[in-house]
């Protein structure tokens, strides 16, 4: 199978290699895109040399599959041009996401909602698909009525920049340049993204909306708060979620352990629960601290880790392009 990754020398795009690697998806022959001045740069997959090659000559090569990471404005512009060769997209940016024509897709919970028809598919934000996985199943269960969301965002979902800026500051270096507005070494930043309409930012509006058309269910009310912190592992969120029915946490913690892809760690007395340091190149969702909220009923409190460049990037977009293979959708 000839896959394209666009968007290759990009964080995400290098742990899509990765990923592709690691669960020996089916590739035949890869084409790695990237910008301009790297066309004709060689990477490494599966031991073997590829040329990074322009967009153009992508397309014209026509992959059945094209896995994108290289931001909304590059995706606007060629998903369509890959489509209409033939090759199915799946897009890691927020352009196509709340498109009510593109599908928005967290594998195990609405895999089954893609056809051959669909060309261009919606990879989550990463905040959202750690949350969802944790939602979907307890909704199933106990209708949700409401959830507020708190979120402790690693600079990786930043990028590379964001990532040097913070390792400068570590070491005192103030010759770096800024991505952030302060300092993020021994800091918080209540910024997330741009601010955008009544004061949220793009990131929680994402986390507002998200979640809602992937598990099809706008019943519920959700709120976001989206906080960046000086980790590199991967994001973590504190959620507070009201049911419309009650619920047992023995059954709760049994439901979500018996959920694909998410990891039951709750066990404070031994101190057991998620850290983004412990996820970090992992590709589940850990959930933990799970208990009720004493002040009111039918409500509970939980906290979720993943690491945001593989189940909540790479890995995410990678399980797509497998179950399209698997069901022979390409
Ligand atoms: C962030 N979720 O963490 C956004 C994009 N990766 O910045």
């Amino acid at each position: 199978m000839k896959i394209a990754v666009v968007g290759a020398t990009g964080m995400v795009g290098q742990i899509m290699l990765k990923v592709l690697e690691e669960r020996n998806f089916p590739v035949t022959e890869l084409i790695p895109v990237a910008s301009e001045k790297s066309v004709g740069k060689k990477i490494t997959f599966k031991g073997k040399e590829f040329e990074i090659v322009s967009m153009q000559k992508a397309i014209d090569l026509k992959p059945e599959i094209a896995l994108f990471s290289a931001g909304g404005e590059t995706s606007k512009e060629f998903a369509p041009k890959f489509a209409e060769a033939g090759t199915t997209v799946i897009d890691n940016s927020s352009a196509w996401r709340m498109d009510p024509d593109k599908k928005l897709v967290v594998p195990e919970i609405n895999a089954n909602e893609i056809s051959k028809e669909d060309k261009i598919i919606a990879n989550p934000n990463c905040s959202t698909i750690q949350l969802v996985m944790v939602l979907h199943p307890l909704n199933q269960k106990y209708d949700l009525k409401r959830v507020i969301v708190s979120t402790y965002q690693s600079v990786t979902g930043t990028g590379k920049n964001a990532v040097d800026q913070l390792n400068a500051e570590i070491i005192g270096n103030d010759d770096v340049a800024k991505v952030y507005p302060y300092e993020i070494f021994k800091n918080a930043l209540p910024q997330c993204d741009v601010f955008a309409e009544d004061d949220y930012t793009k990131e929680e509006l994402k986390l507002m909306k998200e979640p809602k058309k992937i598990m099809a269910d706008d019943t519920f009310n959700l709120t976001a708060t989206a906080v960046r912190v000086p980790v590199q592992g991967g994001h973590s969120e504190s959620v507070n979620i009201e049911f419309e029915n009650d619920f047992n946490l023995d059954e709760v913690r049994k439901i979500l352990s018996e959920t694909p892809g998410v990891v039951v760690m709750d066990d404070v007395k031994n101190k057991i629960y998620p850290m983004p340091l412990y996820s970090e190149g992992k590709d589940e969702v850990f959930v933990g601290r799970i208990r009720r909220d004493l002040s009111q009923p039918k409500t509970m409190n939980l906290w979720i880790v993943a690491d945001n460049l593989r189940k909540g990037a790479a890995t995410n977009a990678v399980q797509i392009a497998e179950y399209l293979v698997g069901n022979q959708l390409v």
